[in-house]
């Protein structure tokens, strides 16, 4: 399987999160993105597609807020990482903000999702990771690996959070949707609901947005996720979102999944995107299921055997000495001899 990567992924790397009421280190740390290079061997660099495939999907403003906001926090004389801690969830409506304080609720959902000056370079060559990996599907390849680092998929058209600043999984598909593809799905197995892709697509009939992740109602990000979200408009049905409980093993997980593919096979897409987190791993730090590392490979297969042209892209988990094992099962599950 082609694998993709860019040593300018590294850059990005915040001291501290807010979590659970006072500061942690930061979970999503360059170290995970080397964990897994080591055990897949290697992989290749992106080549550079440019802007036009990320301004598909993001807007304009939003895209030089991230470029500008750490500059513009310095500006401010702060020192440290960019946090927001104001947000405008009441009479949300277009305002020319100027406060870098301002700016930073207005683009970002969580207080866990800092800025450095090295956040944009570092989410720019994950998008460029994702769209190199899309490329060679297209190209004929039959599953291919972004290692996306930074992951995408809390990331909506305009904001950031959950560690995520641009949706790679959501520029995977709209770049697949542009190169003629008629109908795409995105099939989210990250612990946690993608509530970006899930935003991007909401309202459109062409690409379909299946995720199993852990219930809302106990967990990040608890405002999306939720059974009864379909899609709206010409989305209506193609959002299917499939909460589970804390504790759940491979038998139910494995379950969630088969419905999810059966609903895609329903669609009938011409390229998958699978926007896969290993924090669905039992030793996960900040989440609470019990996949062992073989099952991934059980996980892997199932969707292989539908046989749709695939776009793997990394997007969570955080027990780093376990990364590159759960992500090597994973893969090694696609191309059972090698
Ligand atoms: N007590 C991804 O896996 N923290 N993002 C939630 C707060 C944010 C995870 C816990 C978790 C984001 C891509
Ligand atoms: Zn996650």
């Amino acid at each position: 399987m082609r694998r993709f990567f860019s040593p300018r992924q590294l850059a990005h790397a915040p001291a501290l999160e807010l979590h659970n009421g006072g500061f942690v280190p930061y979970a999503e740390v360059p170290a995970r993105a080397a964990m897994i290079l080591a055990a897949i061997g290697g992989a290749a660099e992106p080549v550079d597609a440019g802007m036009a495939p990320i301004e598909a999907v993001h807007h304009a403003d939003y895209l030089a807020f991230l470029r500008e906001a750490p500059g513009l926090w310095r500006a401010a004389g702060r020192s440290g990482d960019a946090i927001p801690y104001a947000f405008p969830v009441v009479g949300r409506r277009p305002l020319r903000l100027h406060r870098i304080d301002a700016l930073l609720g207005r683009y970002g959902f969580d207080a866990t999702t800092p800025l450095t000056p090295d956040t944009w370079d570092t989410a720019y060559w994950s998008a460029q990771t994702a769209l190199a990996a899309t490329g060679a599907v297209l190209g004929g390849e039959r599953t291919a690996f972004a290692l996306c680092r930074p992951p995408g998929h809390h990331a909506g058209a305009d904001y950031c959070g959950g560690y995520c600043h641009l949706n790679v999984a959501a520029i995977a598909a709209q770049a697949a949707r542009d190169a003629g593809v008629a109908r795409v799905t995105v099939l989210d197995i990250d612990y946690h609901h993608g509530n970006g892709t899930q935003d991007i697509f909401w309202d459109r009939g062409d690409v379909f947005y299946a995720s199993v992740h852990a219930d809302p109602a106990t967990d990040y990000p608890f405002y999306w996720g939720h059974a009864d979200e379909r899609g709206e408009g010409a989305g209506e049905g193609a959002t299917l979102n499939l909460p589970l409980s804390h504790g759940t093993t491979l038998d139910e997980f494995r379950r969630a999944q088969g419905e999810a593919l059966a609903a895609i096979a329903a669609f009938g897409p011409g390229l998958l995107v699978v926007s896969f987190g290993a924090d669905t791993w039992e030793g996960d730090p900040i989440s609470r299921f019990a996949l062992k590392t073989a099952d991934y490979a059980l996980l892997a297969r199932d969707i292989a055997a539908c046989g749709w042209p695939t776009v793997i892209v990394m997007e969570g988990g955080y027990a780093v000495d376990a990364l590159g094992a759960n992500v090597a099962s994973f893969l090694g599950g696609f191309s059972p001899r090698g």
